[in-house]
């Protein structure tokens, strides 16, 4: 199990490329989405603040990435093989979706950089 989740963490440090809801380091970097088969993929990132997200079209055709409650700038139309990328500052839970196709949705769930004590 140990070493499954090691291997889990190499695929999320790469292109995230699991379903559910990932675990990023504790360090601020970069974690990648990959948007592929009309989804982002993982849907859901949980990152500590001062992360960059950058999401890569892995897709045919045109998708974008744009903040539900305009918590981050939206994306230009991304093509194959484009990429976007946005540095979260702020705590909070951010939703987003695609323009071009309305049920894609996705999460960043941004944490607090010093975990809250008792
Ligand atoms: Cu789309």
């Amino acid at each position: 199990m140990r070493q499954f989740f090691s291997i889990l963490m190499l695929a999320v440090a790469g292109a995230a490329s699991v379903t559910g809801t990932v675990q990023a380091a504790d360090k601020a970097s970069t974690v990648q989405v990959s948007i592929f088969n009309y989804k982002f993929d993982a849907e859901t990132v949980t990152v500590p603040v001062g992360t960059t997200v950058t999401w890569t079209n892995k897709d045919e055709i045109p998708h974008t990435v744009a903040s539900s409650d305009q918590g981050f700038p939206a994306s230009p139309g991304l093509d194959t093989g484009d990429t976007y990328s946005y540095t979260f500052t702020k705590p909070g839970t951010y939703s987003y979706y695609c323009t071009l196709h309305p049920f894609m949705k996705g999460k960043v769930v941004v944490t607090p950089a010093i975990p809250a004590g008792d």
